[in-house]
């Protein structure tokens, strides 16, 4: 059976997901698209073999009886309600990261969600997926280098639009450091605390480039997250765990090293698209699977909450300059049964 797929948001990354729901993956079709720009939705249709529907609204798409799943990639601030709507409408729903920019709002999606008893949110969060960090974790758990003691994450962008602000490099950026934190140690944030090195020069005005965010595991563990969206040389992701007896960190990425007149040099990917290019595939190949076969799978919405909480810490103390508790709620049934992908 082919799984219909309504998509919210023909952006850039709806683009790249609809590219790769019509021609790397299997079990899919894109049905239905929308876009507050519908000029922008109209012409992505237009692009699919076959076509699509296109609707004026997310609501509508969800309501489409001919969509048996959704996928949000809207901007974040949009996220919640068409994550409860698809909900409502008893629809799984690929939601991409952030789940939603408050509190507040992965609180009611989680209720929603606890409430059908089941789960019907996967959260974007495509790092889980990534051949280096699934190394890493499987390093880890296999204990060879001891109990991890310090997590180094850098997160570089080349450049970023001017409209991007410092608080929104740590809700929109950040977060992914902050769940594969929370995935390659197995524990939860306690703390948070924000620090601002010397401003990079090439920072456009009003952003605070780069920032240091220090997450305190509950476990002890430490963990320092070095975001930096202008660094013009590539999209660099790094990545180190420290162990008792060890060290596990990301490779290079590169296909080859060149070495030549004395120097030795390999690719650094120009951004996301390109560096995760394969974990984007997983995510979404599990996710279809999941759905046709019934059942879910992948980040949950109690992972988006989880995150999305510590992104709100980081951005408090980064206003108040103090070190942020950080508390969940109690975990509900639904999230520690079955469905992850560790
Ligand atoms: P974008 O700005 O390129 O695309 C967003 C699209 O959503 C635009 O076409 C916009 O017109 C549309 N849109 C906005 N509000 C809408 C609404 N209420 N209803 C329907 N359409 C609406 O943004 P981009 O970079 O594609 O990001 C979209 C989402 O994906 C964000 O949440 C972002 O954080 C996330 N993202 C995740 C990445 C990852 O690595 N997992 C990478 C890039 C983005
Ligand atoms: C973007 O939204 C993403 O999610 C990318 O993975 C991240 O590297 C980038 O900083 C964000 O703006």
């Amino acid at each position: 059976m082919t799984l219909n797929v309504g998509v919210i948001g023909v952006g850039m990354i709806g683009q790249d997901h609809i590219r790769r729901l019509t021609t790397v993956l299997s079990g899919a079709r894109v049905a239905a698209v929308t876009d507050v720009d519908l000029d922008r939705a109209r012409s992505v249709a237009a692009g699919l073999p076959g076509g699509a529907r296109v609707h004026e609204s997310g609501r509508d798409l969800i309501g489409d009886n001919g969509v048996d799943a959704v996928m949000v990639t809207s901007w974040g601030e949009t996220h919640e309600e068409y994550v409860l709507a698809g909900i409502a409408a008893g629809k799984q729903v690929f939601c991409e990261k952030p789940l939603a920019t408050t509190r507040a709002a992965c609180e009611r999606i989680i209720d929603a969600e606890t409430a059908t008893g089941r789960r019907l949110v996967m959260v974007g969060f495509m790092r889980r997926y990534d051949a280096g960090y699934r190394a890493m974790k499987e390093t880890i758990v296999n204990g060879e280098i001891g109990l991890p003691l310090v997590f180094h994450s850098a997160h570089r962008n080349p450049a970023v639009p001017r409209s991007v602000t410092t608080e929104g490099v740590i809700a929109d950026t950040c977060v992914h450091d902050i769940d594969i934190s929370r995935w390659l140690l197995d524990s939860e944030v306690a703390a948070a605390q924000m620090f601002r090195p010397r401003r990079s020069r090439r920072a456009p005005d009003g952003l605070h480039d780069p920032l240091l965010l220090i997450l305190e595991m509950s476990d002890g563990v430490l963990v320092d997250i070095e975001a930096a969206v202008t660094v013009h040389y590539g999209y660099d992701i790094r990545g180190e765990v420290l162990g008792e007896t060890g060290t596990v960190a990301l490779a290079e990425t590169g296909a080859v090293v060149v070495k030549s007149g004395g120097r030795q040099a390999g690719r650094v990917p120009d951004d996301w698209r390109e560096r995760f290019v394969r974990a984007y595939d997983t995510e979404l190949q599990q996710w279809v699977d999941a759905v046709g076969a019934g059942t879910s799978t992948g980040p949950s919405a109690w992972d988006g909450y989880a995150a999305t909480v510590v992104t709100d810490a980081g951005i408090e103390a980064l206003r108040s300059g103090q070190r942020v508790a950080v508390s969940l709620r109690d975990q509900p049934a639904i999230y520690r049964e079955g469905g992850t992908t560790w």
